[in-house]
C-alpha cells in the first residue's frame, strides 16, 4: 500500500550564503578552448606544461571545446587561471575557471505547516474528482483547484496528453525508477543492454539505462533523497492509472541524471556533463530545481551550445526570498535565450514569501507551494520550493513539444511566457508579471500553428 506522506518541506537544492567565500574544487579547473581546435597532443601539451592532467574520463562528454583539468600539489586555482590566462595562449585558450560548488550548507527558510482546514481548503472542487483516476488528483491544487491559481491543466489535456517521444531530462538527486508511478515513463536507452560492463551504445557511458551518475560515475540513478523523484511525478507520473498522482504529461521519457547530492552541493563540472549528455542523447527540456550563487561561465557557454539543438533549460529561482537580479543564483541567474527562470506562487495565487524573485533574471511564476508528489519507494510527499514550481515549466514545455515537436528552445520560452495568467502583484516581480497557464499556452501555440499552416 502506498503511503502518503503528509509531511512539508520547503525544497531546493541551494546551498551556500550569498557573503560565502569562493567555492570550488581546490584542484581542478575547466579550460576552454577556442576553435580551431588544437589537436588532442598540442592541447595535451598545454596541460602539461603546468603539470595539469587531463580528466580523460570527461574528454568529448564536456562541450568540445572544453576540458576539466587537475592541477599538481604545488599550483593553486589561481596560479592555474594565470598560467591558462597569458597573452601567450591567449589565440588558443578562451579562458579557464575554477570548478564552482556549492560548498556548505546554511539551513534554507521553512514554510509553516499547513493545517488539514487549510490545505482542504484549496483542493480541487470535488466536482472534478472524476478527472482522473489518481487518488491523489484531488490533492493537486496546481493542476486544478477551486480558486483557479492552477496552471489550467484541462484544456491543454482535451488536445494532448503528451507523447513517449518527448523526453525530459531530471539534473537532480537521481530518480526512483522503480515507483509504480512512474517506472513506464522512465527513459529507456534502447542503444544500451544493461549490466553487461559494455557501453554497447558507444555513447561513452556503461550500462546507462535511464540516465548517468555523475557522482558516482557509473549507471546508477536510484534517487536517495526523494527530491529528484518528486520533481519526476511532476512531470509525468502515470495518470488515470488508479495509483498515486497525475503528471502533467501522462507519457513522456524521464531521463535521470544524478548530479546533485542530497545537500545541494553540485559543481559546474557535473553539470555541464549533464547538460551535454541530456542534449546529446535526445532531450528537449532539462529541469533544473538546484543552484547557487557562484558558477562559471562554462555553464552559461554549455546552456548557450545545447540550444542550437533545441534543448530548453528550466531553472528554479531559489528559495532565498532575494531579488535575483541583484543577488544572482545559478544557472537562474544566465541570460542565455533558451534558459527560462521560474518563481513559485501558492493556492492563493500570490509569490510565496520563501521565493526568489527578479524583474530581469525570473521569467515567469508557476505554483511550488504544497505540492504533492511521488518520492522514494512507493511513497507520495507534500514538499515546497521553487524546486517543485520549475518541474511545472518543464512539464508544460514537454507538453507542448508533444503537440509541436518542431518548436525551437526559444519559441517554447516565448509560449509559455505570453500564455502567463497576468498577476498584479507580479508586476515587477517576474518578467511575464504571470504566473504559468497551460492551457493558455496550448492555445496560443494551436493559433500560431494555424497562422503558418493558412
Ligand atoms: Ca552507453
Ligand atoms: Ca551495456
Ligand atoms: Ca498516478
Amino acid at each position: 500500500m502506498a503511503r502518503l506522506l503528509f509531511l512539508t518541506f520547503l525544497f531546493f537544492l541551494f546551498s551556500a550564503t550569498s557573503d560565502a567565500k569562493t567555492n570550488y574544487v581546490p584542484n581542478q579547473l575547466i579550460v576552454k578552448f577556442r576553435t580551431p581546435f588544437l589537436s588532442s597532443p598540442e592541447i595535451d601539451s598545454i596541460h602539461s606544461k603546468i603539470g595539469a592532467k587531463v580528466v580523460y574520463e570527461r574528454r568529448g562528454k564536456l562541450p568540445d571545446s572544453m576540458d576539466l583539468v587537475l592541477l599538481p600539489d604545488n599550483v593553486s586555482v589561481e596560479d592555474g587561471i594565470k598560467y591558462y590566462s597569458d597573452d601567450t595562449l591567449k589565440p588558443v585558450v578562451e579562458y579557464a575557471e575554477p570548478n564552482y560548488r556549492s560548498g556548505e550548507i546554511t539551513g534554507w527558510p521553512v514554510s509553516p505547516k499547513m493545517s488539514q482546514e487549510q490545505l482542504s481548503s484549496i483542493l480541487t472542487d470535488r466536482l472534478h474528482l472524476s478527472v482522473t483516476s489518481d487518488p491523489f488528483f484531488k490533492d493537486q491544487w496546481a493542476l486544478l483547484n477551486k480558486k483557479h491559481a492552477d496552471i489550467n491543466i484541462l484544456p491543454a489535456w482535451e488536445r494532448s496528453k503528451g507523447n513517449n517521444t518527448i523526453i525530459v531530462a531530471v539534473v537532480d538527486t537521481g530518480v526512483d525508477y522503480l515507483h509504480p508511478d512512474l517506472i513506464e515513463n522512465i527513459w529507456i536507452n534502447k542503444g544500451e543492454i544493461p549490466g553487461d560492463g559494455i557501453d554497447n551504445d558507444q555513447n561513452g557511458y556503461i550500462d546507462d539505462i535511464h540516465g548517468y551518475n555523475m557522482l558516482g560515475r557509473n549507471a546508477d540513478v536510484m534517487d536517495v533523497d526523494g527530491h529528484g523523484s518528486h520533481v519526476s511525478g511532476t512531470i509525468g507520473a502515470l495518470t488515470n492509472n488508479s495509483v498515486g498522482v497525475a503528471g502533467i504529461n501522462w507519457n513522456v521519457q524521464i531521463m535521470a541524471l544524478r548530479a546533485v547530492p542530497g545537500d545541494g552541493d553540485e559543481t559546474d563540472a557535473d553539470v555541464i556533463e549533464s547538460f551535454m549528455y541530456a542534449a546529446r542523447n535526445g532531450a528537449r527540456v532539462i529541469n533544473c530545481s538546484f543552484g547557487k550563487y557562484e558558477s562559471g561561465i562554462a555553464v552559461k557557454d554549455t546552456i548557450d551550445e545545447i540550444g542550437k539543438l533545441g534543448v530548453l533549460v528550466v531553472a528554479a529561482a531559489g528559495n532565498s526570498a532575494e531579488n535575483v537580479d541583484k543577488i544572482p543564483s545559478y544557472p537562474a541567474a544566465f541570460t542565455s535565450t533558451n534558459l527560462i527562470t521560474v518563481a513559485a506562487t501558492d493556492s492563493d495565487d500570490s509569490l510565496v514569501w520563501w521565493s526568489n524573485y527578479g524583474a530581469e533574471s525570473v521569467d515567469l511564476a508557476a505554483p511550488g507551494d504544497y505540492i504533492v508528489s511521488t518520492t522514494n519507494k512507493n511513497t507520495y510527499s507534500f514538499y515546497s520550493g521553487t524546486s517543485m514550481a520549475t518541474p511545472h515549466v518543464a512539464g508544460s514545455a514537454a507538453l507542448l513539444l508533444s503537440i509541436n515537436p518542431n518548436l525551437d528552445a526559444e519559441e517554447l520560452k516565448d509560449i509559455l511566457m505570453k500564455s502567463t495568467t497576468q498577476l498584479d502583484e507580479l508586476n515587477g516581480v517576474v518578467k511575464s508579471e504571470g504566473r504559468l497557464n497551460l492551457g493558455a499556452a496550448t492555445g496560443l501555440l494551436l493559433e500560431s500553428m494555424a497562422l503558418i499552416s493558412n
